[in-house]
């Protein structure tokens, strides 16, 4: 049995009922181990399109992170995610972002997630579960502000439907 690691994964939507399709995602993951805040965020890159809910889980898993990929890519399909622009509209997102002791270079899979580092609707979220991991210096309260990250609190506290 491999051991278990500490698993960071991101979670994203912009499309429908956002916080149900967060909710739905979070309640079919196994080994859970931390659930950040949510937080609404400006869309980072591709087209005009709506806020985003954002949100970081933290798992404590033997899954590998090829298995890992395939969880993500299972609760978008659960979420009838379609793919059609780079960075466009969707239902849900799910990336890995941080496993620890991996580093991974793979056409379609690089650990840790090559922007997490960039990214407040990322960096904000995981202050909630990890600060240690974040860049030295980083300041999440400037970044929230000019990247427009805003706390709305637990995923368990949001009205049922939060639609865009
Ligand atoms: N995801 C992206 C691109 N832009 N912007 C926000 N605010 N939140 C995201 O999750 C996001 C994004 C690519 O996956
Ligand atoms: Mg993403
Ligand atoms: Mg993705």
């Amino acid at each position: 049995m491999p051991k278990r690691r500490q698993v960071f994964l991101g979670l994203g939507s912009n499309l429908g009922d956002r916080v149900g399709f967060l909710r739905d995602a979070v309640a079919g993951l196994a080994d859970l181990a931390g659930v950040s805040d949510v937080y609404e965020t400006a869309a980072v890159g591709g087209p005009e399109q709506g806020n985003y809910l954002n949100l970081v889980v933290e798992l404590h898993t033997a899954l590998s992170a090829r298995q890992l990929l395939g969880l993500c890519r299972e609760l978008e399909g659960a979420a009838q995610r379609v793919r059609t622009v780079r960075w466009g509209a969707r239902t849900l997102d799910v990336d890995v972002l941080w496993i620890d002791g991996e580093n991974i270079n793979e056409t379609d899979l690089i650990v840790p997630h090559p922007r997490m580092f960039e990214r407040s609707f990322v960096l904000v979220p995981l202050r909630d579960l990890a600060p240690e991991l974040l860049p030295d210096g980083f300041d999440a309260d400037t970044a929230s502000r000019v990247d427009q990250v805003v706390c709305l609190g637990r995923l368990e506290a949001q009205s049922p439907r939060s639609t865009v």
